[in-house]
């Protein structure tokens, strides 16, 4: 079982969101504003769509934090959707009466849009109004995922974990390559928080801009790759002994589960299959301050399902997002007639947005990973036991 266990819940129109993260040790300071940090990292991003101007995304903690620090008790998060003042009749949970009925059939989705949720979902529960899918389908959902993540962010840096995040590629416009796990995660933020589509190459990052416009102008919508980075994580954590155990599967699940993420690659990924055994691993050294560590970090700081000591590097693939202003071919659920897909306010790239739910599903991951290793109730406790495992490790 996970040491930390987690579950969102909500609908994109309803009131909110809200989540709960069952396993953080107590005595981990913890303030809204460092969450909602966060929040407005995911709301941002060039490319995104008129209701992220109707949000501003902020969190209540409604359990398991009490003066500014967690009680070890279930951590509860809420969040509030702006937009259901104007959804309160169709997404009302009463059973509806002859209004209610009515502002749903105006916001029915009878013609599903290829890519999204909605036919496969449809099919799945048998709703004949396919928004009973969408409206949980949404990536709205994924606000909930970096509140949750941005508080397992609080106890990794309590444990020296940073972690990061930026575009590494949008369309068809690449950064230039940069080992960012060792220039530092400082020197990547600092570049990368400033880009408006969070690329830390200024160049290319103007370049995705234009080529966002493009695709708006042109009704179509564009996707990408980000790269996430773990620095200062301690060696030895996941494990090699069992398929669920190995850390880069877990991290795979989750990065995965991020909506329109198609691909998942640890360090070099798909390029050392390319490469022959000699150009890809990274060789081992060892010097009286540093331990064992290794000159390159092409594995991205795993090897056998554990980790390294080298910075994490997980890069992932986003789809184009599948609401097309110029909708692709469908066929009406209700009548099997042909016609274009539902046609709905949406991003035109929601990509910079993933990088941070990256962060996010990274940071859950690695929390867990950690808490696994080093158990405790207390953050002491945890700090206590991470401490001698590291000192046991040195004297290796
Ligand atoms: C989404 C559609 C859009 C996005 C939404 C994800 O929402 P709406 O239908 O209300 O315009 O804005 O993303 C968010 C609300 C968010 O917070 O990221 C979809 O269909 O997945």
């Amino acid at each position: 079982m996970p040491r930390l266990r987690w579950l969102t819940a909500g609908e994109s129109h309803g009131p909110g969101l809200w989540a709960i993260l069952e396993g953080m040790p107590a005595g981990v300071a913890l303030e809204p504003a460092q969450v909602d940090l966060d929040l407005k990292r995911r709301q941002g991003g060039y490319g995104r769509g008129f209701r992220m101007q109707i949000e501003s995304d902020a969190v209540r903690f409604v359990g398991g934090v009490r003066a500014g620090r967690t009680l070890g008790s279930p951590v509860c998060v809420a969040i509030d959707n702006k937009d259901w003042a104007k959804w309160t009749s169709v997404m009302d949970p009463a059973p509806p009466g002859p209004e209610q009925r009515a502002a749903m059939q105006k916001r029915a989705l009878t013609r599903p849009r290829p890519g999204h949720a909605d036919l496969a979902g449809g099919m799945k529960i048998g709703a004949k109004d396919l928004r009973d899918v969408l409206e949980r389908a949404s990536a709205r959902e994924t606000a909930a995922r970096v509140a949750l993540g941005a508080v397992a962010k609080r106890l990794l840096a309590e444990l020296g974990v940073d972690v990061a995040s930026h575009v590494t590629a949008l369309g068809d416009v690449a950064a230039a390559p940069r080992d960012w796990g060792a220039e530092g995660l400082a020197a990547l933020r600092a570049v990368a928080e400033e880009s408006p589509v969070r690329c830390a190459d200024a160049a290319a990052g103007a370049r995705m801009v234009a080529a966002i416009d493009a695709a708006k102008a042109g009704k179509d919508t564009l996707g990408g790759v980000f790269e996430v980075l773990a620095a200062g994580v301690p060696p030895g954590l996941g494990h090699y002994v069992h398929w669920d155990r190995r850390l880069d599967g877990r991290i795979a699940q989750a990065i995965l589960s991020i909506p329109a993420v198609k691909a998942v690659e640890v360090g070099d990924g798909w390029d050392s299959a390319r490469r022959p055994g000699s150009e890809v691993h990274d060789e081992i050294a060892w010097d009286e301050r540093r331990g064992f560590f290794r000159a390159t970090n092409r594995a991205g700081g795993l090897e056998g399902g554990v980790t390294t000591g080298e910075p994490l590097v997980v890069r992932a693939a986003m789809k184009p997002l599948p609401t097309l202003m110029k909708p692709l071919g469908s066929v009406d659920v209700e009548t099997k007639q042909a016609f274009g897909a539902h046609v709905e306010r949406s991003d035109v790239c929601a990509l910079p947005a993933a990088a941070v739910i990256g962060e996010a599903m990274l940071a859950l991951v690695l929390a867990d990973a950690a808490l696994e290793k080093f158990g405790g109730d207390s953050l002491d406790e945890t700090r206590r036991n991470r401490d001698a495992y590291l000192a046991a490790v040195r004297a290796m």
